[in-house]
């Protein structure tokens, strides 16, 4: 049969017979790898990876809601609880929904995946995965409009035409443009369509601190058809988030700041984009008031934007959304919710959370953690890449550690 399908339940559909595949069996040994990790104390016994990986002939949701995540360790708000949407997306990375509520989830690694998630009967469980493109290079970034689905691959835009209607035989896509450089270091992109109706598509720096062709460490912008091509904002090092404020249109974004300048410096960043044409410092002044000690001579940080937040040092600030639906409380409207995938470069962790960011006017007045627990010990099961707000008003946030999408909902007290 011409369908190309895999349904990322624990099997593939092959010709009508469903039989475990080795990737729901590499999956659940993972998964039972990591509990082995991450459950601690106590009940190792009883979630033996025999035990897990013998399990596929049942659906991995009814007999294990939790997909063996430790999410007890997580910590909201009052009022506030996050559950699996599914944990059947290897490496999930960006996020964009469709008005029609399928789910697009970009990977950076494995496959070069690009999956379709769909919850069936509303339920707020999404049970079917489908992978809809792969062999892609780093497929992060996805957006959604007019009925296509925009995948960013380091040096091209694909466009898959028709995409809702054909989860079970994707399109073949249409190369929207082909001419972003190929460097794949903080080559992947995070995309997203403006109130303009142009896609925006970052360039990272080629390096952690550098200078370069104008083209990189910026954030361009082009006509959904491919043309018209400009930098819209100039000296971002590496953003792999951005969103419009619903009321003003203007354009926020994380920016990550760079490595080696100690562990509490610099910030990341959260920026405020008005305008085309604005400079936000890197590589010569980082985090809107340390001036770069390798490219700083000459310039003066008054000579650029500062960030409108800053933000933990490290902390890889990714994706980020205004908060617009209508399930959470009136303080969170329009508040920015950002994902906050974790540090490397820090003798102690930080990040591996989800923050938010207060805003009053356009000035942004607070930033504080909104979910924690990913990061237990030295050790992080878990790593936030983006947050997207469902059609109901829940927040989903991908993880690309545990290869899982939460969903996070909130119901008054009793
Ligand atoms: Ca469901
Ligand atoms: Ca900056």
């Amino acid at each position: 049969m011409g369908t190309w399908l895999r349904q990322r339940t624990g099997f593939e559909r092959i010709g009508g017979m469903r039989r475990p595949s080795a990737r729901g069996t590499i999956l659940a040994l993972l998964l039972a790898g990591l509990c082995f990790l991450a459950c601690g104390q106590g009940d190792g016994a009883a979630r033996s990876a025999g035990s897990s990986a013998a399990a596929p002939a049942a659906s991995p949701r009814s007999s294990t809601p939790d997909a063996g995540l430790p999410l007890d360790s997580l910590e909201l708000p009052q009022g506030f609880e996050i559950s699996i949407y599914t944990a059947n997306v290897p490496g999930a990375r960006s996020m964009t929904l469709s008005p029609a509520g399928v789910l697009y989830v970009g990977t950076r690694d494995r496959d070069g995946s690009v999956y379709a998630v769909v919850d069936d009967d509303g339920d707020g469980v999404a049970e079917t995965v489908r992978e809809v493109a792969s062999g892609l290079n780093m497929p992060n970034g996805v957006a959604w409009r007019d009925g296509s689905l925009y995948v960013a691959e380091v040096s091209r835009i694909l466009r898959y035409d028709g995409i809702d209607e054909r989860l079970d035989d994707p399109p073949r896509p249409v190369v929207v443009t082909d001419d972003y450089p190929g460097d794949r270091h903080h080559g992947w992109k995070f995309i997203a369509f403006g109130p303009d109706g142009w896609l925006y598509v970052p360039v990272g720096a080629p390096c952690n601190v550098c200078e370069s062709a104008p083209i990189y460490a910026s954030i361009t912008r082009l006509r959904a058809d491919g043309t018209g091509r400009e930098v819209y904002a100039h000296g971002v090092r590496n953003t792999v988030g951005f969103d419009w404020h619903p009321q003003t249109g203007e354009l926020w974004f994380t920016d990550n700041g760079r490595d080696w300048l100690g562990d509490d410096s610099p910030p990341d960043e959260l920026n405020r984009a008005p305008e085309a044409g604005m400079h936000f410092g890197f590589p010569y002044c980082q985090g809107g008031d340390i001036l770069d000690p390798e490219f700083g001579a000459g310039h003066a940080c008054a000579g650029y934007t500062p960030p409108a937040q800053k933000l933990g040092p490290h902390v890889a600030a990714l994706g980020m959304r205004f908060y617009d639906g209508a399930m959470f409380p009136a303080e969170y409207h329009h508040q920015i919710f950002l994902a906050e995938h974790g540090s490397w470069n820090r003798s102690s962790k930080i990040g591996y959370r989800v923050s938010l960011v207060r805003l009053e006017g356009n000035r942004a007045v607070s930033y504080e953690p909104f979910i924690t627990g990913w990061l237990r010990g030295t050790e992080a099961w878990g790593r936030p890449v983006d947050v997207q707000v469902a059609a109901d008003g829940a927040l989903l946030v991908s993880d690309d550690r545990a290869g899982a999408i939460y969903r996070v909902s909130y119901s008054a007290e009793d």
